[in-house]
């Protein structure tokens, strides 16, 4: 067993909580990269002298763990063939769409599969050197479904809890993997495996009865070993109040008029925010809008969609694919309905900052979330958390996690355009009152059951986690 660390919690995710930048000086330095995720886990982390294991993005090599802004960050780093081979390839070109119902194809590489073993190898082993004595070890998401088991191997000692963000899919599509018996065996090295539904938990347990072949029962699985592991949902959640305090500012509330005002000041703003990504629906729903006007339901000067796509995994064949299929779409439907000065779709293809976000969900009148399938989709709860007159109204996909708890959404199945088409309509119809009442059962729900609450739920199961090892992580001093 190697020797121990100090730290008695380590959070091990694919990406550290900042971004490289360059200062005011040319030097290089850290900038947070925002997010619910660090908001959450930050109080723990100082309360129990805790640890960030992760990859800072690019193939930057010779970085030392620092601290920033008082957490202390381990920085992984990645050769370029690996970004190519565990990263672009087995993480976002299997895995991801394997997740995501297959809604793109997935790639099968063997190289693939060799470079996501050795990276996990290697996150691990960092995590098995920083860990303490019985210690805390949270490790995050798809990318490193291995890592728990190996873990486990180098430091018996530990608490695990593993935690996936995107969906754990159906049997029927998880067996296509050729290396599924290892991904199942991987996560069975955490002490609690923790994912956004009950549906992803009930997989998991099925797979790894039909798969493994190991005994269980409802949630739980029965090592030969003597161990348990448990497996619970999790539902993710937003920092809601700091959203909500964002979009009370005078700041955001005055940028959200301008974008109104350089709309042309239509009666109704449609707004998409979503990473481009295939499993976000963003084509079908650009339809969906432009077929209402076509059929006379609005024209552009009552209505108009802007859709923010932020850059997302630009190398990946599948995803140059999609920017090109909607910069094609886009410019179709301005060309055809747009007037000068108005068009039907205001497209941008870039990322802004926090307050430039909560402004858009200020701007906006109709929210409107259409994924094929999506984990949680924070989008949808951010938009829910700055309506604090209770006005606005979200349509949302039923595959997204998030319709599981905003049912008061205009809820849509993203594959009927149709389907589609009308829930916008009522959306963009619905008087006040209606929309009132939907956006206030929302926002309880919203503000109530917040990213805190879910990192605290996560860690006191893990910590009650039965015939696990270590010691319990002490609670976070909250404001
Ligand atoms: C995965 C799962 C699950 C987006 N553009 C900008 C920006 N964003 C922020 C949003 C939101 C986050 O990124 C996106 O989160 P989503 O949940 O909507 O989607 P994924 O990125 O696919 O996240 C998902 C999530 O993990 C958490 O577990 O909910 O299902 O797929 O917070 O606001 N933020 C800023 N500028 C942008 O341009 N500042």
């Amino acid at each position: 067993m190697p020797s121990a660390g100090t730290a008695d919690l380590v959070i091990v995710a694919n990406r550290l909580p900042v971004d490289r930048v360059t200062l005011a000086d040319g030097s290089p330095g850290w900038r947070t990269s925002p997010g619910g995720l660090v908001t959450a886990i930050e109080p723990v982390l100082r309360a129990n002298d805790g640890v960030w294991v992760g990859w800072p993005g690019g193939t930057e090599q010779d970085l030392q763990p620092f601290e920033f802004d008082g957490l202390s960050l381990v920085p992984m780093t990645m050769s370029a063939e690996e970004v190519k081979d565990f990263y672009e390839g087995f993480s976002n070109g299997t895995l991801w769409p394997l997740y995501h119902d297959v809604v793109a194809k997935p790639e099968f590489h063997r190289e693939w599969w060799d470079a996501y073993v050795g990276v996990n190898q290697r996150f691990a082993e960092k995590a098995a050197e920083l860990a303490s004595e019985g210690a805390t070890v949270w490790v995050h998401d798809y990318q490193l479904q291995l890592v728990p088991q190996i873990l486990r191997s180098l430091r018996p000692d530990l608490r695990i809890g593993f935690y996936l963000h995107i969906p754990f899919p159906p049997a029927e599509l998880f067996q296509q993997l050729p290396w599924r018996r290892q991904i199942l065996e991987g996560l069975l090295g955490a002490d609690l495996v923790g994912f956004q539904m009950n549906g992803g938990a009930q997989n998991f347990v099925r797979l790894v009865r039909q798969r493994v072949g190991h005994k269980t029962h409802r949630d739980l699985v029965y090592l030969p070993d003597g161990r348990t592991v448990k497996a619970a949902a999790f539902p993710i959640s937003i920092d809601a109040k700091g959203f909500e305090e964002l979009a009370r500012s005078e700041r955001v509330e005055k940028r959200a008029e301008t974008i109104r005002d350089a709309l042309g000041s239509p009666r109704k703003v449609f707004l998409g925010v979503d990473r481009l990504d295939y499993t976000k629906g963003i084509y079908a729903r650009l339809r969906a809008f432009s077929e209402l006007i076509i059929d006379g339901h609005f024209d552009v000067e009552d209505a108009v969609f802007v859709q923010v796509a932020t850059p997302s995994r630009e190398q990946v064949e599948q995803y140059r694919i999609l920017r090109d299929e909607i910069d094609r779409l886009v410019g179709h439907i301005n060309g055809d309905l747009g007037r000068i000065g108005r068009p039907a779709i205001s497209y941008l293809h870039s990322s802004y900052p926090r307050e430039e976000m909560a402004a858009l969900y200020r701007a906006a009148d109709i929210m409107v979330v259409t994924p094929y399938r999506d984990g949680m989709n924070l989008v949808a709860k951010e938009y829910v958390a700055t309506r604090y007159e209770d006005d606005g109204a979200l349509v949302l996909s039923e595959f997204a996690g998030a319709a599981d708890e905003l049912r008061q959404a205009w809820l849509v199945n993203p594959y009927d355009i149709n389907g589609m088409k009308s829930a916008l309509l009522e959306a963009y119809a619905a008087d006040e009152r209606e929309r009132g009442r939907r956006m206030k059962a929302m926002r309880k729900t919203v503000l109530q059951h917040d990213v805190a609450a879910w990192a605290d739920a996560f860690l006191l199961e893990l910590a009650a986690a039965r015939g696990a090892h270590g010691k319990t992580v002490r609670p976070a001093k909250r404001s």
